[in-house]
Order: C-alpha cells, then sequence, then structure tokens
C-alpha cells in the first residue's frame, strides 16, 4: 500500500489511521509547497484533483480522507476500526465518519472566513448547531460510538484536535477531553512523530 501525503495536511489522519489499522505502507512524499512540485501520473490517477491523501492498493486508487479511511477500515479492519457490515452500529459509524468532511470541515471554513451563515441553506447548518451536534454525540461516551475506538473517531478526532489547535473550540469540557484522549492514542503520536521526521 502506498500513500501519498504531505506534512500538516489532511493526510495526517490518513497516516493515524494506518497506523491503527497496523497495515503495511509506505508514505511518498507530495512536495506540494515547492514551486517546482511535480505531480507524477501515478499521483494523479489516484488523485485526480492532486489533493493529499491518496492511497494505491494494488488496484485500488482513491483519495479523500473519508473514503480511504472508510476502505481501509472496511478491508482491513472490518469489526474493530469498522463496525460489520450487519451490525446496526453501522448507521452511526457512516454517519459520524461523514460528519467531519460533510459538516465540520465547511462550518470551520465558513466561520473562519467570518462569512454569514445561513442555517437552513447550508447542509451543514452552521458552526455552533455542527459543535452543539458533536458535543452531544460525545456526552458520557469516550468514543463515538461508545467503548469502541474507529475509524469515524480517526475523522472527526483530527477535526477535533485541528479546531483546538486554531483555537476554535468553544470551552466545551466534552469536546476537550475528547480531543485529550485522541492524542494519547500510541498511534496518533506515531503520525505526528511521523510528520515531523520528513
Ligand atoms: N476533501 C479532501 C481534501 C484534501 C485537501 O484539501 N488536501 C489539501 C491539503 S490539506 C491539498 O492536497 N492541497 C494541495 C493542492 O490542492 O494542491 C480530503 O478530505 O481528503
Amino acid at each position: 500500500m502506498k500513500l501519498f501525503w504531505a506534512p500538516q495536511t489532511r493526510s495526517s489522519r490518513a497516516v493515524w489511521l494506518l497506523e491503527e489499522a497496523g497495515v503495511n505502507y509506505e508514505r511518498e512524499l507530495v512536495d506540494m509547497r515547492s514551486p517546482d512540485r511535480h505531480d507524477t501520473d501515478e499521483f494523479l490517477a489516484a488523485s485526480p484533483m492532486g489533493k493529499v491523501p491518496a492511497l494505491v492498493d494494488g488496484d485500488v486508487m482513491m483519495s479523500e480522507s473519508a473514503a480511504i479511511a472508510l476502505y481501509v477500515a472496511d478491508r482491513y479492519c472490518s469489526g474493530t476500526l469498522a463496525p460489520a457490515l450487519d451490525d446496526a452500529a453501522r448507521g452511526k459509524f457512516l454517519y459520524w465518519i461523514m460528519y467531519a468532511p460533510a459538516v465540520v470541515e465547511p462550518a470551520m471554513a465558513e466561520k473562519f472566513s467570518g462569512i454569514e451563515p445561513n442555517k437552513v441553506r447550508n447542509g451543514w447548518g452552521d458552526f455552533d448547531l455542527m459543535i452543539a451536534t458533536l458535543e452531544n454525540g460525545l456526552r458520557d461516551r469516550i468514543w463515538l460510538l461508545g467503548e469502541q475506538f474507529t475509524a469515524a473517531d480517526v475523522m472527526v478526532g483530527s477535526s477535533v484536535v485541528f479546531m483546538r489547535m486554531f483555537d476554535m473550540l468553544p470551552g466545551s469540557e466534552t469536546l476537550n477531553a475528547y480531543a485529550d484522549r485522541c492524542l494519547a492514542r500510541p498511534d496518533y503520536q506515531t503520525a505526528l512523530s511521523l510528520e515531523k521526521s520528513n
């Protein structure tokens, strides 16, 4: 398996996920900040928009971090990082895994840019609704699905840590404690240290 990645980008969540999955993979740096950037054909085949992360696994070529998270969890860690296909927890799992790119990220971007939200028209509601929904989802839970850590926590947890880094997390005990729990996972720490060593 090969992961196309760049440090301090959404690819850190893919590295975290692959470490949690315990699969063998290599990383290939996409030097996206270089003026001499040259994207290989293989990378563009996996990521038509030229964005990281992207994954090649045999004949499978894909990008979009949520899609990669789903693929790896289902293919290699069904029953642990992903509930099995016939498990009722699957509904919540899919909901939260999509919540990161479909709700958290656009709501964050809107808030960051100071754009006036339109809670009804926007599929992501607004920043406050996004945070309140997340807080409710995590109330009295260790992870989004309860006791079981899943790929949904990699997607949502990395976004929560990112929001805290950018001072966008309101003083929510629930979300701050969740961010701490995510950061305490050895595989997240491995992903962060791999970023620094490149
Ligand atoms: N929706 C995509 C977003 C990917 C994305 O925006 N990647 C950025 C880095 S965080 C990127 O590759 N930017 C470089 C470019 O667009 O050339 C995902 O979740 O994977």
